[in-house]
């Protein structure tokens, strides 16, 4: 690729154009070997000083279960941690607990809210909370685990020329260097999936000149810190629930010593000290009561393993593992890595340049490693901040908020080849039926299972009282849709029957126990109804009907595939029959957002819900008069909106195959929703609209949505030659393009099931192939 080759030629003369470094210098050859070392070295963040703020700078390590915040900080480095189940709230919460299910039985209430709608046609959304909402109790928050801090008795006081600090996407290792009294510094860090645990590595490249205190501080006094040998032991217990946590360090010398007291390990006089984190909570994701095993053994295991395998055996492991995912993309736009740190590359981000494209690459592959690094088997799924967060009351808990978030979390993951990262969330989303199974019994007297619009890792699957947001049953369906794709680009029929279909049956008899007919017109419609977050309650809005036709007509299609009993197959046919779709056009040729044609044409709200049915639905095909209304509809809505919703856009535009709009929305996000480390900002940051961007630049060069593969549905003139290696597409397919004056010049496709596809592509004589593909063949096109 081109970025790789000009980062090599290019570190140099960036170091020294920035006007910062004196050639020469220890750490700037430190710096131009590192990336001399590496031929695959275009996905780099870099920057030339450390952090002075966690959210804008802070350089994010992970395994799905840890994270680590690198701040890079010369006298005092800071790393912020993270333990993904550390939650405040849930059974034994202090304020109490009821997974936001009604205290006291409220009969009729449901069915008086629907009456009143039939009768009024709409209701204030605080009307509607007042009768059916009800205070959050216990619901929590996730917690920071604490900071380490590692204090160095001699360093410089601010960073000088030769200071570096780097994240490799690729390898997943960030790093700091710098040069201190003539010797060259450095310090790199990973989180381990394989080894479970988090690894520090300070070197210097004269003997006996590592030297540093590691002290471990929290936010909380909850935990006590017990030094001993060469291990550091924290074990603390929430106030709020009594959840037991522990972390353990071990430190590590080659030559010079360590000694621990009063809470902290000290080294002197070392040539290299290296460390092991590990952490855990008490918690299971397991109803009612969300407790397991206590976690010092499991704690104690992962160190001691760790320490016996040795730092070179965790780094080869943990590099082997995180490559084997994030190389699997490729991505070449046409890019060339700039001479400059990271920061400076978005500052200057707009002119359509190829160090623009350098900035969209890196943001797209920027995507993929937050995935890898947040999302991994064993733990919770991604949330609001993927792993990371920094103190004890982040925003909206840092939950898992389900009217768009978390599901936006996922949309990279099958297209973008990075399928493993939802075993979290299927776990997560099994585990939300127990609780939501009496939700649904309690609030809507009915089967199947619910969760409203946010949950945490205790089942919380009810309501609040928030009037905007606290109704949204929905979202049990929408989570489904993710487990269908995932069968959809997988194939295997296995996952379908035992993990997707049980779930989504489930979540249907929901709703073939909840719609109800509509006397104006009998049309079934889910009622009440709120489009989120946005206007009044209404019976059938137009993402209610959509969300509902997409989770019957993909259990339908799973029915039929599996063989389920024909009686239930003719439940879902007569209902799917009955259902209004949720697909209507207004006064001003808008797809309307609600039954009635309510639509205001200024309405600049975030959320674009009624689009569903184009994205992530498939509702609507591109050139129908569905499409034309969305179109109508998206435009109005402007190109404005907080992160993830600009990423939904990009998203929308690509359906819409407009290359050049989705493009624009990717570049209103870079340049008015992205942080300096490049996480998206809602703000504040939220990681969702990190992933919706992957996705949506995904969702530019292959979709596959309605069955056929097409090929760059939506390049942009910005990307007029390159080439993508490893995207995925439904039916088992694993795609290479490369392009040239907007049009496409070669296709590779890698058949990972035996299976008739259809490939379309104006390289393609009329446009359109049909392709046998057999498992395990390839085949080659221009
Ligand atoms: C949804 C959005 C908000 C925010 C929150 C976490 O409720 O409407 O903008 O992203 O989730």
């Amino acid at each position: 690729m081109s970025g790789d080759i000009t980062r090599r030629t290019t570190v140099k003369s960036a170091l020294a154009a920035a006007g910062a470094l004196t050639l020469g210098t220890p750490a700037l050859a430190y710096a131009a070997r590192r990336a001399a070392a590496d031929p695959g070295d275009a996905w780099r963040l870099w920057y030339d000083k450390p952090a002075a703020d966690w959210e804008r700078e802070s350089l994010p390590l992970g395994n799905g279960a840890l994270g680590v915040g690198v701040f890079g900080t010369l006298a005092s480095e800071r790393l912020t941690l993270n333990e993904k189940t550390l939650w405040t709230g849930g059974p034994g919460s202090g304020g109490g607990y009821d997974f936001g299910n009604w205290r006291d039985p409220r009969p009729g209430a449901l069915k008086a809210v629907q009456d009143r709608l039939d009768a009024e046609g709409q209701l204030s959304p605080e009307t509607v909370a007042q009768q059916l909402g009800q205070s959050k109790h216990g619901f929590g928050a996730y917690q920071i685990l604490g900071e380490l801090l590692l204090d160095h008795p001699s360093a410089p006081g601010g960073p000088d020329g030769s200071y570096w600090r780097d994240l490799d996407l690729a390898e997943g290792v960030a790093a700091v260097a710098y040069a201190h009294q003539g010797a060259d510094h450095r310090r790199e860090y990973f989180v381990s999936q394989p080894d479970g645990v988090a690894v520090g590595r300070l070197t210097a490249s004269q003997p006996g000149r590592v030297a540093f205190t590691l002290r471990y501080t929290s936010p909380r006094n909850d935990f006590q810190a017990t030094a001993s040998g060469d291990r550091l032991t924290i074990r603390g217990k929430l106030q709020d629930n009594g959840m037991v946590f522990e972390a353990q360090i071990r430190l590590l010398t080659e030559g010079g010593n360590v000694s621990s007291g009063n809470g902290t390990l000290t080294v002197s006089g070392a040539n290299s000290a290296w460390f092991v984190l590990a952490a855990g909570t008490d918690y299971a994701d397991a109803y009612p009561n969300y407790r397991g095993a206590d976690p010092h053994d499991r704690v104690t295991g992962a160190v001691d393993r760790a320490v016996q395998a040795g730092h070179g055996a965790l780094r080869q492991r943990h590099v082997a593992d995180h490559r084997g995912l994030f190389d699997r993309v490729a991505l070449d736009i046409g890019q060339q890595q700039p001479a400059q740190p990271t920061d400076r590359l978005l500052a200057g981000y707009g002119s359509g340049s190829a160090a623009d494209r350098a900035l969209e690459a890196l943001f797209f592959q920027y995507g993929r490693y937050l995935l890898i690094a947040s999302s991994r088997a064993g733990s919770t799924p991604a949330n609001l901040q993927g792993v990371w967060n920094n103190v004890t009351n982040p925003p909206w808990s840092a939950d898992y908020h389900v009217n768009i978030n978390l599901q936006m979390n996922y949309w990279p993951a099958e297209i973008t080849n990075l399928a493993e990262t939802t075993i979290p969330y299927d776990d997560f989303v099994e585990a939300l039926r127990a609780p939501g199974r009496v939700s649904a019994r309690e609030i809507h007297t009915s089967g199947g299972w619910v969760v409203h619009n946010e949950t945490n890792p205790f089942g919380f699957t009810g309501v609040h009282d928030w009037a905007s947001s606290f109704w949204f049953p929905e979202a049990a369906a929408w989570l489904t849709q993710q487990m269908y794709e995932h069968y959809r680009f997988d194939g295997s029929t296995d996952y379908l029957r035992n993990t997707a279909y049980p779930v989504m049956k489930e979540a249907a008899e929901f709703w073939l126990a909840n719609l109800r007919t509509d006397p104006r017109d009998g049309k079934l419609v889910v009622t009440p109804s709120y489009s989120p977050e946005q206007g009044n309650f209404t019976a059938g809005c137009s993402m209610s009907q959509q969300i509902v036709y997409d989770l019957l007509t993909n259990t339908l299609e799973a029915a039929q595939t599996l063989g389920d009993s024909p009686d239930f197959r003719t439940r879902l046919e007569q209902t799917l029959a009955a259902l209004d779709p949720g697909l209507r056009i207004g006064r001003w040729g808008q797809l309307q957002e609600w039954k009635a044609d309510l639509d205001d044409q200024n309405n600049d709200h975030r959320h674009v819900s009624h689009l569903f049915a184009l994205h992530p639905g498939r509702q609507i095909e591109v050139g129908s008069q569905w499409a034309e209304a969305a179109k109508v509809s998206l435009t109005a809505r402007g190109d404005g909106g907080t992160g993830w919703s600009k990423a939904w856009k990009i998203n929308f535009w690509a359906r819409l195959t407009d290359g050049d709009h989705a493009h624009k929305m990717l570049s209103e996000q870079l340049k008015s929703s992205t942080l300096p480390n490049l996480w998206d900002t809602h703000p504040p940051f939220q990681i969702d609209g990190n992933f919706g961007a992957t996705s949506g630049i995904a969702e530019m060069l292959l979709q596959s949505q309605h069955g056929p593969i097409e090929v760059l549905p939506a390049l942009p003139g910005a990307w007029p030659s390159g080439s993508v290696r490893g995207l995925r597409a439904r039916g088992g397919a694993t795609l290479d393009i490369t392009w040239a004056e907007g049009r496409a010049t070669r296709i590779v496709l890698h058949a990972s099931r035996t299976r008739r596809l259809t490939l379309r592509s104006d390289l393609l004589p009329g446009g359109e192939q049909v392709v046998d593909a057999v498992a395990g063949q390839t085949y080659t096109f221009g």
